[in-house]
């Protein structure tokens, strides 16, 4: 079943539901919100102080960053993350059955998108609810020049303790460390949160979650997305958030499926580039 319901004027909310899963989606920055495997809980973390406004963006879910991550690489006085999760995006198509249900979100570049980033685009979003949350993104180039993107699902997952949390797959990986003196790291076994994490991993490799206090291990898998991203601001950077509530920290983590820096992509005129994250929950 997929019902639509408004938050408030701004913020318009599909819900879909099957004997697998359900999931709630936001169009208004093609967001996902929370994503609850049949019996489980949420997947996703999304913080009780977000806002949910026109010019902001969500806090938690999954935040789609695109065309550039973190700061613009030129212009620090554009948008960190881009511009697309702070867009109206629209319905595009929507598809449901027994054990699946589907949405399309699209977003198409405008006379405003174009003052930040003179490029004529569509990106779609679609977003496959059941046994596993899987998100498809599509960047079609609809102009004559080819230009360069870089982009993440920024997913805020949900925990019970971050300092009980492991992250594996990532061993042996090699990551630009940006917390203090930036530097290059190499993991050695599975990813603990002692502390302010931010990294970047050059690693496609799915990772898992492994959760003892939720007794649940979540697995996150990629297709054209050559980094990971592994970020938990901590104790000082959550107080300095206003959309985040100041002992949030402890009950989330964002692995986030990434292609940045060198891996950054090239659309040609005419060409679309589809990425994948594969999302999928079992109790441990
Ligand atoms: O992915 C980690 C990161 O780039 C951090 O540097 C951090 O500030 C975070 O994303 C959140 O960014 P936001 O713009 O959503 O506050």
């Amino acid at each position: 079943m997929i019902t639509h319901q408004r938050r408030n004027a701004d913020v318009e909310i599909i819900e879909l539901k099957n004997a697998r899963a359900s999931a709630a989606v936001s169009v208004y920055g093609g967001h996902v919100l929370s994503y609850v495997p049949a019996g489980g809980t949420d997947a996703l973390f999304v913080s009780e102080q977000s806002l949910f406004e026109s010019g902001k963006a969500i806090r938690g879910g999954i935040p789609v960053c695109w065309p550039w991550f973190g700061p613009h690489p030129t212009d620090p006085s554009l948008p960190l993350h881009g511009f697309v999760r702070t867009l109206q995006w629209a319905v595009a198509d929507e598809r449901d059955s027994a054990d699946s249900s589907e949405v399309t979100l699209e977003c198409r570049s405008t006379d405003a998108t174009k003052k930040i980033w003179p490029h004529d685009f569509r990106v779609t979003l679609t977003v496959s609810v059941g046994t596993r949350l899987v998100l498809t993104l599509e960047t079609h180039n609809l102009g004559n020049e080819p230009f360069a993107v870089a982009d993440a699902f920024h997913t805020y997952f949900r925990i019970g303790d971050v300092t009980r949390v492991a992250v594996s797959g990532l061993a042996g990986s090699s990551y630009d460390d940006r917390v203090g003196e930036p530097c290059v790291r190499q993991q050695a076994g599975d990813v603990t949160i002692e502390g302010e994490t931010n990294r970047i991993y050059h690693s496609a490799t799915a990772c898992d979650i492994v959760d003892p206090s939720l007794g649940r291990s979540i697995t996150v898998s990629k297709e054209a997305f050559p980094e990971t991203v592994v970020w938990n601001p901590w104790i000082e950077r959550a107080k300095a958030m206003t959309d985040f509530m100041d002992d949030e920290y402890r009950t989330m983590i964002c692995v986030e499926a990434a292609s940045v820096g060198a891996d950054s992509f090239t659309v040609k005129p005419g060409a679309t580039v589809s990425q994948r994250m594969t999302v999928s929950v079992k109790p441990t």
